[in-house]
């Protein structure tokens, strides 16, 4: 399908998805917005991808909200809520929810170039599209909010020692590095790795016990799975394992 503000290749059975307006460092505006989310629920409703790389064309990954379409509501005085709402190549510049998007991937590598600003406070705004829970869970309450209220530039690097980011590599290494990683990602047995994802999220809320007990309700789902049987099985027989997702 052709989309306006984004690009989506797949190579095997990894969709990249590309934001793609490049002139305001892919800030998401409605269509952009609208497309991603298409893309996305494309690709995950596809049982032929299993592993999605999001990027960004140009100098940016994404600049946040696309502040240009908020001008003419906001001098009529109209004040539509920005709404919005996987890898991530971190390629530039990141600012506001574009951080929210990143964060939302479960692994983010970054080239040296990119840089990291909040950007939602300086405006008047709070941090949205998921920061608010994101990010303290990502980098600890205290330098989240030393993120969220002054906005300070972070450079990769920095990025990398906060554990914002997983890894950053030179420019013209990264999408060579990503998509070794999704094929990497790709590979494993994707119901195990759903079920992982699901479950440390659902802890970060419950208890020791709890979690024990949801640990125990969700590894029967896993152990149900043909593809533990083939991990079980490719162990045994010495061979690498192939997993299907089912
Ligand atoms: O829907 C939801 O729920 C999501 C809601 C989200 C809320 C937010 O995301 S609030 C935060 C919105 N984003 C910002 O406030 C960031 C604004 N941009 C900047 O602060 C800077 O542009 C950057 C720090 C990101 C990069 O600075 P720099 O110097 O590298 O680039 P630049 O020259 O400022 O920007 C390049 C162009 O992109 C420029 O256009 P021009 O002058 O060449 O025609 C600039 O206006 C445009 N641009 C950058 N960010 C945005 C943007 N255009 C529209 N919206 C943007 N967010």
């Amino acid at each position: 399908m052709a989309y306006e503000q984004l690009i989506v290749d797949v190579e095997d059975d990894v969709a990249v998805l590309r934001m793609n307006n490049p002139a305001r460092l892919n800030a998401l505006s409605p269509t952009m917005t609208v497309e991603l989310l298409e893309a996305l629920a494309s690709a995950g409703d596809d049982p032929g991808i299993r592993a999605i790389v999001l990027s960004g064309e140009g100098r940016g990954f994404s600049a946040g909200a696309d502040l240009s379409a908020l001008r003419e509501p906001y001098l009529k005085g109209e004040r539509p809520k920005p709404s919005l709402f996987l890898n991530a190549a971190i390629n530039g510049v990141v600012a506001g929810a574009g951080n929210s998007v990143a964060l939302a991937c479960d692994y983010r590598i970054a080239s040296e170039a990119a840089t990291f600003t909040m950007a939602f406070v300086k405006i008047g705004l709070i941090p949205d599209a998921g920061s608010c829970y994101l990010l303290p869970r990502t980098v600890g309450l205290a330098r989240a909010l030393e993120l969220a209220l002054f906005s300070d530039k972070v450079d990769a690097q920095t990025a990398l020692r906060i554990g914002l980011i997983n890894r950053v590599v030179p420019g013209e290494d990264l999408m060579a590095e990503v998509m070794d990683l999704a094929h990497r990602l790709a590979a494993l047995p994707t119901t195990a790795v759903a079920l992982t994802k699901r479950t440390f999220t659902e802890a970060s809320r419950l208890s020791l016990t709890q979690t024990m007990d949801r640990e125990a309700e969700v590894q029967d789902e896993a152990a149900a799975t043909h593809d533990h049987l083939e991990g079980v099985l490719a162990f045994l027989e010495k061979r690498q394992p192939i997993f299907t997702g089912k």
